[in-house]
């Protein structure tokens, strides 16, 4: 298997609730490297174009509102089979239905609020990337 890319966020309550760090070693701990990194926040117009694939959901209003509320930690990873693999670790969306040990069973409060945001395919993985770095900001290979 190929290594590649996935993106993530660290969602405002897991920020709020100081989650930056347990987070980060489960992630590194997974065989992640963390190739680019931003603690930042998103806009309510940027909310909406991020997740406008669910803008005719009911949840929609909530998940913008949700996700506008405090700053986020975003990154590129790196991994064999990233996205895939990411997605395991991250668990299901639902904190009620992660299996144990997945970072939303430990860390997410419920479905709407759930602490990470892990890219659903390779195509996504790139899109979600460039929405949040330019190409100066993202390293590759062996740093050093
Ligand atoms: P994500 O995109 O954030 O990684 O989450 P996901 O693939 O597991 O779930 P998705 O269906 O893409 O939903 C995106 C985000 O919308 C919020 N949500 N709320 N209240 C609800 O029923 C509901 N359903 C989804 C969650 O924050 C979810 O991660
Ligand atoms: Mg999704």
């Amino acid at each position: 298997m190929a290594t590649n890319r996935t993106f993530t966020m660290l969602k405002p309550d897991a920020v709020e609730k100081g989650y930056i760090g347990p987070i980060l070693e489960k992630i590194n701990a997974a065989g992640f490297k963390i190739v680019a990194m931003k603690m930042t926040r998103l806009t309510t117009a940027g909310a909406e174009e991020f997740y406008k694939i669910h803008k005719d959901q009911p949840f929609f209003g909530d998940l913008v509102k949700y996700m506008t509320c405090g700053p986020i930690v975003a990154a590129i990873l790196e991994k064999e089979n990233a996205v895939e693999d990411f997605r395991v670790l991250i668990g299901a969306t639902n904190p009620a239905d992660a299996a144990e040990g997945t970072i939303r069973k430990l860390y997410a409060e419920s479905i709407g609020n759930n602490a990470i945001h892990g890219s659903d395919s390779d195509e996504n993985a790139a899109i979600e990337s460039a929405f949040h770095f330019s190409g100066r900001e993202v390293f590759s290979g062996k740093f050093f």
